[in-house]
């Protein structure tokens, strides 16, 4: 398997962690995001036209958005079915919702860590507001599910919900958002961070 990969991006952590867990090996092949804008280049658009990473290649199969490389990665290597639970049709569709979410972080958490990383031209108010309004949804949620004896976005054991959208969770301060009055998201990431095979990016800070 071959990942185009940037190292500060959170979406393409997403594949890299997942692969961690999974113990799999794979090809990382490293694209100049910044400041090279290689990710829009011909070469790179003939692989996503949408030129995003990150991208995943098998065997000729092409999978772009990192949702869908969980999930395909998940179907093809966790015969456990831990991390994509589709017995249980409840808990198949609450991963779907917090995939989907996920994403949504991406659209402001991150957008907030581009401007203020890399000097993106966006608004920045309107990123950052946008953020702490999910991370306000999102910390009450852990919150009921740790009330009800559950640790993890989606149910008793961690999904590739919990992987989706934990990044651009975790990496909120380099936007300018504080994430620390939301005291259930900061059990979760400890949590998270603490998992067997457990693999950082910068940025993010572990804690004993
Ligand atoms: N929905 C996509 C979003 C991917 C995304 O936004 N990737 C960033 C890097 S972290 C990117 O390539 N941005 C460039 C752009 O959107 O033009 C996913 O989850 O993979």
């Amino acid at each position: 398997m071959k990942l185009y990969d940037y190292v500060l991006s959170g979406n393409c952590y997403k594949i890299r962690l997942f692969m961690a867990f999974l113990d799999l090996d794979y090809e990382k092949v490293g694209v100049d995001f910044y400041p090279g804008r290689e990710h829009k280049s011909d070469s790179f658009l003939a692989i996503n036209p949408l030129g995003q990473l990150p991208v995943l290649e098998d065997n000729g199969v092409v999978i772009r958005d990192a949702q869908a490389i969980l999930v395909y990665l998940a179907n093809r290597h966790d015969p456990s079915g831990q991390w994509w639970p589709q017995a249980d049709h409840a808990q198949f569709a609450q991963v779907v919702q917090w995939l989907a979410f996920a994403d949504s972080i991406t659209g402001t958490s991150s957008a907030a860590r581009l401007h203020d990383m890399l000097g993106y031209d966006l608004d920045i108010v309107a990123a950052r507001a946008g953020a702490h309004r999910l991370f306000r949804i999102l910390d009450s949620h852990l919150s009921q599910q740790e009330f009800e004896g559950h640790h993890w976005i989606a149910g008793p054991s961690p999904t590739i919900a919990d992987i989706a959208c934990f990044p651009y969770t975790a990496l909120a301060g380099d936007g300018g958002i504080d994430t620390f009055y939301y005291p259930a998201i900061q059990r979760w990431i400890h949590r998270l961070t603490r998992l067997p095979r457990y693999h950082n990016m910068p940025g993010i800070n572990v804690f004993a």
